[in-house]
């Protein structure tokens, strides 16, 4: 026996389980998303790094469900006898029958399905109206209706109770999710959403509060050697400053030991993720480092998948261009070596203005004739297929952003996930995101977000805001957020300029840090690990046990949110 047992709360309606401490190993639990090996945003990182904490306590009695995708199924699941005979019988009525199931469970008919979003939503719904003996969850990650709203730029969180929200989601074509989605929510049995804001947003827009409020948590690898997340820094930024050498080829005149990597990664939701914030405190920020003529220089990519045709020719041409004179440079050098070496061996110190004969000369002449160029370094890797509606790259045209050798601040448009396959930049998420310096998300609309967290558990300072399930949860535990490399930007009760004013002094602010001080940074960033790991988030209804734990500057749980704050929505 594993010795853990599970309570059963809140029923609504359906007939109250007999024995509320039922051992886990007579229950079997069911996990059904859209996003089971099939990466689509967040709620896969939810379901693939909570898998093995599950399991863990779950053993066999614990079923991931998600759509058949040949793809995914070939790289990510690993095929196996059902163990349970009850669900062997299940899959093989299923096998037999196209995708219908009918099946009978003699005994211990204990079972719980939690489903995810919407879509498998339909599930949850379809299991109350044919009265199965399942007891239901429903998590939503986002509702509908606010990441619609959102995005369309409406004044959100001030306006919380006063949208009409049937007639909203009519008017936006997304009334039939929406019923789904609302329909789920008040058959499941339990009701949970990742965050308070979510929890206060659900309230609004689904008309239900949730039962418990789930922060979502991540799997954190400890290394033995304390230092070794700082190794791996200095290791993966050494990578990306090879693709920049080859990206700005022709343009290198800045300092790459005082060049500071920003970005910001995720679905491409211009808006909602806050890049429109970003880009406009890129400007300023280029503005001040330009006027206090700072040495440092700051380059900032944006990892956001569009549509594109491929990368472009210029991008592919810097990084042939950077291959070419390392092949230069290593085939003199091979030469200047071996004339050294016998030079040495007849006893003799070689006249170094000699060494190198006409023919080296002309070779190291020809490759650099090849860095000129006549154009400025791209602000985009890839052909992309809608260029002149691209949001990114509009903004970035009318803010004049073009990597003018005189930019402090210079732009990289990556739109594609990144992969250690990739010709371009080969260095997959996790690698890329060790090797830079700070990751930013200024987002409007963001449930929990990912994306800073996965900063904080690498070491690696980030910038959040206040309207973040994720930036809320870190400034109730985290006594002085900004001095452990969290830096929550106010989009609540703040004019959007002014915001965008904060974020542009949080980038000043950590430009003017010294090396010294961004290691120390992203050391005590590091520490706040244990915040975020599965192992306490896996167990905890609400918060993680942090107020107990004795890391440095958790605090206690403190602020509610806050209905109605006196903001404006900011216009871009
Ligand atoms: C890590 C390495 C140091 C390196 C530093 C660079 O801490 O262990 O050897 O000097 O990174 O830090 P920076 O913030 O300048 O990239
Ligand atoms: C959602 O994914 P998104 O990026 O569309 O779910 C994620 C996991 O719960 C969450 O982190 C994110 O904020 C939501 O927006």
């Amino acid at each position: 026996p594993l010795g853990r047992s599970l309570s059963m709360t809140s029923l609504n309606g359906l007939p109250q389980c007999e024995d509320e401490d039922l051992p886990v190993e007579d229950l079997l639990l069911f996990e059904i998303s859209w996003e089971v090996t099939n990466k689509v945003g967040g709620i896969y990182t939810v379901i693939q790094t909570k898998a093995k904490t599950t399991a863990d306590e779950w053993g066999e009695n614990y079923f991931l469900i998600g759509p058949y995708f040949e793809q995914n199924v070939k790289t990510q699941v690993e095929f196996s006898e059902p163990p349970n005979p009850a669900v062997k019988k299940a899959m093989d009525t299923m096998k037999s029958q196209g995708c219908q199931l009918s099946c009978q469970f003699d005994d211990k008919p204990n079972i719980i399905a939690h489903f995810h979003e919407w879509q498998a939503g339909v599930g949850l719904i379809l299991s109350r109206s044919q009265k199965l003996p399942v007891a239901t969850i429903f998590t939503t990650h986002a509702t509908l209706l606010g990441r619609y709203l959102c995005a369309a730029s409406l004044d959100f969180y001030n306006n919380l109770d006063q949208f009409d929200i049937d007639k909203e989601a009519g008017e936006r074509q997304i009334y039939h999710r929406y019923c789904m989605e609302r329909a789920s929510v008040h058959c499941a049995h339990v009701f949970t959403t990742v965050s308070q804001i979510t929890a206060t947003e659900a309230e609004h827009m689904l008309k239900k509060s949730p039962d418990v409020v789930t922060p979502n948590g991540l799997n954190i690898k400890k290394f033995s050697a304390m230092h070794e997340f700082q190794n791996l820094h200095s290791m993966y930024k050494a990578r990306i400053q090879e693709f920049i050498r080859g990206h700005f080829y022709g343009h290198l005149d800045f300092d790459l030991d005082k060049t500071l990597f920003f970005f910001i990664a995720g679905r491409y939701e211009f808006s909602n993720k806050g890049a429109d914030m970003f880009l406009e405190a890129l400007s300023r920020l280029n503005f001040l480092l330009r006027v206090h003529k700072t040495d440092v220089t700051v380059i900032v990519f944006f990892i956001m998948p569009a549509k594109t045709n491929n990368f472009n020719v210029e991008t592919l041409k810097g990084q042939a261009v950077r291959k070419q004179l390392w092949d230069t440079a290593q085939s003199v050098k091979e030469k200047f070596g071996r004339k050294l070496y016998n030079a040495l061996l007849r006893g003799e110190i070689p006249d170094l203005n000699k060494i190198l004969d006409r023919d080296d000369i002309s070779i190291m002449k020809r490759a650099i004739f090849s860095t000129q160029r006549h154009s400025l370094p791209p602000v985009t890797t890839h052909n992309m297929i809608d260029d002149s509606n691209d949001p990114i790259l509009n903004t970035i045209r009318r803010i004049g952003l073009f990597n003018n050798r005189t930019d402090r601040v210079k732009v990289i448009l990556h739109p594609e996930f990144l992969s250690s396959t990739s010709p371009l930049l080969p260095l997959d998420y996790e690698e890329f995101v060790r090797g830079c310096h700070l990751g930013v998300f200024p987002s409007y609309y963001e449930p929990w977000g990912y994306t800073p967290a996965e900063c904080t558990v690498m070491g690696i300072p980030s910038v959040t805001t206040n309207l973040s399930g994720f930036g809320c949860f870190m400034q109730e535990h985290v006594a002085d957020p900004e001095a452990y490399g969290i830096y929550i930007v106010d989009r609540r009760f703040r004019s959007p300029d002014e915001s965008c004013n904060q974020l542009t002094q949080f980038l000043y602010g950590f430009c003017q840090q010294n090396r010294r001080q961004r290691i120390i940074q992203r050391n005590r960033t590091e520490r706040l690990s244990d915040l975020l790991d599965w192992k306490y988030l896996g167990r905890c209804e609400d918060t993680a046990p942090c107020w107990n734990s004795p890391l440095p500057g958790a605090k206690g749980r403190a602020c509610a949110l806050q209905r109605n704050p006196p903001m404006l929505r900011w216009q871009g």
